[in-house]
């Protein structure tokens, strides 16, 4: 019939296979070479039953995400749907693989759902702003009741074949061979006879909705969506499903879809979703990768055990090493706790614990890293320690090995230079919790081999983590704006605004929380220290550390914790130290706007971003946005910093940033090269490869 969609005959059942690599999107090419099979086969009375399959390694995994923004191309997948839901005849979808988003929503046309046991189904439109516009909010309530519903779609969390088996969502799942099985499964059925009712008639779950219980969890999860509109609308969506006649309610889903995917935020998530996947992509594809079997990690402190953890989470035996027996046991000890509490909160099986402890093996002797394909030193920050572990990791190393190192500011040139093998040298700079956050910066050091780097970037990939490749500088990509985000902070306080003000114009921003709260959780001794490492002061922040006042760990920082509480409390302390300070200082007190705290602080952020841009340590300006949502909480539905440059629109940022250059004759505020360009172009992408 076509290149993506073909129709094969076992007697009477009629077996319709998309195939449109590398997931079976409903591109318009499959949309509609498939509105034809389905009218084909209706109309075709030698056919008794329709199965609808995927070749390849998935079932439908949605709409074609490339398309959204575009005008829509008939026949839309609604309609297809319905057509679907026009024949009489019964119509099975063989899940294997994904069945997401779209994907679900057709086989949500059909009669019957069966599946692979390793199967996983859900509607993930949610993670991209959007809610499912081909009718699952409609739909998917009436197989698994309304509640459930709701959690799936506000979540986008995916369920397994056992679970939706059991939710109703999946009438029948099988080991493996779905297509072969739902052949039989659709004669069987076909042989019993129907009537068959479509979804769309199947009301009784809906029935059993009690309204007051849906409201009070769709109110709670709105509590969550921390100003992104789609998870809102989602829940609306499913709530139309329960007060509304199914036509009336697929209307309302459309009207909602259409805001949606005409709106900023899915903008900028669909953005994220493609920059992701670019980020991973280096040259050297073809490149063969280094053999990674074991991996070392040196140092089991918060960060060493962390990255340990992540490994083991991927599957890695590790080794790992400390100084001493005492502290190895430490380490090894809050391993052990860590995966305890995720033991307790149901996230991991005692049996899965058992099979990652076993994973790791303690060491306080270099010489037991000489089996490591990989070493990652995760010791003090500190140049002349650093240097140290590579002079003993050259000794005892194998050839070959990937030598990493997670320093966060450190020159990697530098250590590097100091061994014998420089091609093997690269940066993994990991966040902490290192098994938790997603993110993973690679820093490609002068030296570094491709090989080296193309088998790290693929390594991240195995261990969950979104990996984004940088150059060398003081504080790579993410610390280095991060610096330039916080400089201008102490200035707001002295200036006249409180710290809970300029906290509440990020969170108002859609940040997860503030700097100053930022860094009390982190705790303020840490930046004390490299200010002084660095010949640095901040009047503020240093006289809180001196104070003894590091954050949440003493209870006291910016904010006062009470009696081990993580909830900040403003301090009339804090505010009269600024005011002291400030009078010391003649600066004037004055009322200072959300505007120009915003304006003070992130369009320097995005400044830095050019000029990372310009020298060529970020190669895209996606990344800069993946490394930003990923690690330091940059609000998604704004795309990233510089993602959101655009929508604020970089000329605004230009004019404003040289207003503040003439005003403070600070470096921060002077715009850079690449950025003026981007406000005359619109794009980043013009130059950033001059
Ligand atoms: C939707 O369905 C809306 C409807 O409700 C209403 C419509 C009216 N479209 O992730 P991978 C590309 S919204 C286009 O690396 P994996 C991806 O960019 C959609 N392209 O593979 C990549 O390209 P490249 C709801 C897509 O094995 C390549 O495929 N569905 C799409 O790690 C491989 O992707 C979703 O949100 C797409 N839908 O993971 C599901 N999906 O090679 C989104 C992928 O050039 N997709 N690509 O970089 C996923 O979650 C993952 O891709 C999946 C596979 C789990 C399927």
């Amino acid at each position: 019939m076509s290149n993506f969609v073909s129709v094969a005959r076992d007697n009477d059942v009629a077996i319709i296979t998309i195939d449109n690599p590398p997931v079976n999107a409903l591109s318009l090419h499959v949309r509609e070479p498939l509105m034809q099979a389905l009218v084909a086969l209706r109309d075709d009375a030698s056919v008794a039953v329709i199965v609808v399959a995927c070749a390849g390694r998935t079932f439908v995994a949605g709409a074609d995400i490339t398309e959204f923004g575009k005008p829509v191309q008939q026949p839309e997948l609604r309609a297809i749907i319905g057509t679907l839901e026009t024949i009489a005849k019964p119509t099975v979808a063989a899940i294997h693989g994904t069945a997401l988003g779209g994907g679900l929503e057709l086989a949500l046309g059909c009669h019957f759902r069966v599946a692979d046991a390793d199967a996983r189904l859900g509607l993930p439109e949610v993670k991209l702003g959007l809610l499912p516009g081909g009718g699952g909010t409609v739909r998917l309530p009436r197989l698994v009741g309304a509640i459930k519903a709701l959690r799936m779609i506000v979540s986008g969390a995916l369920v397994g074949a056992d679970e939706a088996h059991e939710a109703g969502l999946v009438d029948a799942v099988f080991e493996s061979n779905v297509t072969t099985h739902a052949v039989n499964f659709a004669r069987e059925i076909a042989r019993k006879g129907g009537p068959f009712t479509p979804v769309r008639d199947r009301d009784d779950e809906i029935k059993k909705t009690e309204l007051a219980a849906f409201d009070a969890e769709a109110a709670d999860l709105a509590r969550k969506a921390r100003g992104l509109d789609a998870p809102i609308a989602c829940a609306q969506a499913v709530r139309n499903t329960v007060t509304m006649s199914f036509e009336e309610a697929l209307a309302a889903e459309r009207a909602l879809f259409m805001k949606l995917v005409a709106g900023d935020q899915s903008r900028a998530q669909r953005h994220l979703f493609f920059a992701e996947r670019e980020a991973a992509k280096i040259p050297g594809k073809d490149l063969v990768r280094r053999r990674i079997a074991r991996v070392g990690v040196i140092g089991a402190g918060t960060m060493g055990g962390g990255i340990a953890m992540a490994f083991a989470n991927g599957g890695f035996p590790v080794t790992l090493l400390e100084t001493s027996e005492e502290a190895l046991q430490r380490g090894l000890g809050m391993i052990d706790k860590n995966y305890a509490v995720s033991v307790s909160r149901g996230s991991l099986t005692e049996d899965a614990k058992r099979q990652r402890l076993v994973q790791f093996k303690g060491s306080t002797d270099y010489s037991d890293l000489a089996d490591c394909d990989l070493i990652i030193e995760a010791v003090f920050e500190d140049m002349a320690v650093k240097k140290e572990v590579f002079g003993k990791l050259d000794a005892v190393a194998k050839p070959g090995a990937i030598l990493a190192t997670n320093t966060s500011y450190l020159d990697i040139d530098e250590i590097a230079a100091s061994i014998s093998r420089p091609q093997d040298v690269l940066g993994l700079h990991f966040f902490s919790p290192a098994n938790v956050m997603k993110l993973l910066e690679i820093v490609r050091a002068d030296k570094t081999a491709p090989d080296a780097l193309a088998t790290v970037v693929d390594l991240a990939r195995r261990i969950g983590k979104v990996a984004v490749v940088v150059g060398v500088c003081h504080g790579f990509v993410g610390n280095r704006m991060l610096a330039a985000r916080g400089s201008e902070s102490e200035a707001l306080l002295l200036e006249g605004a409180t710290p809970s003000q300029i906290d509440k114009a990020f969170t108002d921003f859609g940040w997860p929380m503030g700097p100053f709260q930022m860094g009390d959780l982190a705790g303020l001794d840490i930046s004390w220290r490299n200010r002084k490492a660095r010949g640095q002061t901040a009047v503020i922040a240093d006289t809180l550390c001196e104070q003894g006042r590091f954050g949440q760990k003493t209870g006291r920082g910016y904010y006062l914790y009470e009696n081990g509480s993580r909830m900040p409390v403003p301090d009339p302390q804090i505010d009269a130290l600024i005011r002291g300070k400030a009078a010391e200082k003649g600066i004037a007190s004055r009322e200072i706007s959300a505007e120009e705290i915003i304006e003070r602080t992130l369009y320097p952020m995005v400044n830095e971003g050019a000029k990372i841009l310009e020298e060529g340590i970020a190669a895209r300006a996606s990344d800069i946005d993946v490394i930003w949502v990923n690690g330091y909480g940059f609000p998604i539905g704004k795309g990233g910093p510089m993602f959101w440059a655009g929508l604020e629109g970089a000329p605004r940022i230009v004019e404003r940033l040289e207003y503040w250059h003439q005003r403070t004759g600070k470096d921060v505020f002077k715009p850079a090269r690449l950025l003026k360009r981007m406000a005359e172009t619109g794009s980043w992408e013009a130059g950033a490869r001059p």
